[in-house]
């Protein structure tokens, strides 16, 4: 495994960061996930926005050009030589000074993983899964703007264990006015009369780029879309929910909370979406 840092590749016992870095002192930075299926980049270009826009949002100048960063990517998956794969993008504020002023940062530090991607089980596809509803809330908006893909994943994680203490693998978090967000690393949709509705990023959700995808192939398909508020008790009352993600892909949900979503099997709009999505990759 080659990973690129600041322009240099190095092997995995090499790569290394300094403990100064402020990406690792104050979760200062921001990230992409990204897939690579059979041989191309998914979506290379949005993931590559997403991040300008995330790192421009938090005052983070990325020290070369979209079209230079595009080409390292590519070249890292190149020298990896992975035909199927995830691919990590950082960028971190740098090393700095202790303390949180990032004034005196040298500059930030690049960093590209391609490494395999641990995918859920097939079973999970065929069946679905179970979630929750987590008690830790999405930080609000008005505190930290979600579609900002920051290094500080510590609310989604607390989530993430509350999930995994109640035997599921995903958890809903709710935004502090208690609306739908998004899961811990994933988007959130759900059917209901024929209809495909999501919490918009005004409500907590990171835009994601597998939820674009997804409202995408869902309008050329002709199934009505909305961005919506969405409560607890619309997800309960779906005829189908599922997540989307860069890891995870579409994965159907069939039970909430306790409650049996539909009939308690993948729906019928989950199947097709799904379809058409993995004949996209
Ligand atoms: N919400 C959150 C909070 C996320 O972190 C998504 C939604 C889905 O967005 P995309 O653009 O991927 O469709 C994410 C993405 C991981 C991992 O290692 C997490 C994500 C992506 C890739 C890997 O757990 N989260």
């Amino acid at each position: 495994m080659k990973i690129y840092i600041d322009g240099g590749y190095y092997e995995k016992v090499d790569a290394a960061v300094s403990v100064f870095d402020h990406g690792l002192l104050y979760g200062d930075g921001v990230f992409e996930g990204i897939r690579i299926y059979n041989g191309k980049v998914f979506k290379l270009r949005a993931h590559i926005e997403r991040l300008y826009q995330s790192a421009k949002a938090i005052y983070l100048e990325i020290p070369m050009s979209r079209d230079e960063l595009e080409d390292a990517v590519l070249k890292t998956v190149e020298i990896n030589q992975k035909d199927n794969g995830y691919i990590r993008l950082i960028v971190t504020r740098g090393e700095g000074p202790l303390g949180i002023d990032p004034v005196q940062c040298k500059g930030p530090t690049v960093i590209i993983i391609v490494a395999d991607i641990q995918l859920y089980p097939e079973e999970y596809y065929k069946k679905g899964i179970e979630i929750i509803t987590a008690s830790t809330r999405r930080i609000p908006s008005d505190c930290l703007d979600p579609r900002v893909k920051s290094l500080n994943y510590l609310n989604n994680i607390l989530a993430k264990i509350e999930a995994r203490q109640a035997g599921c693998q995903e958890a809903v978090m709710l935004n502090t006015q208690g609306f739908v967000a998004e899961c811990t690393g994933d988007n959130i949709f759900i059917v209901k009369d024929g209809e495909l509705l999501t919490p918009s990023p005004c409500h907590g959700a990171l835009d994601g780029i597998t939820m674009r995808t997804v409202l995408e192939l869902a309008e050329s398909l002709g199934i009505r879309i909305r961005e919506t508020t969405l409560t607890c008790y619309d997800l309960y009352n779906a005829d189908e929910c599922f997540l989307t993600g860069t890891g995870a892909e579409i994965v159907p949900v069939v039970k909430i909370d306790g409650r049996v979503i539909g009939n308690g099997y993948p729906g019928k709009v989950t199947r097709l979406l799904t379809e058409e999505f993995r004949s996209l990759l």
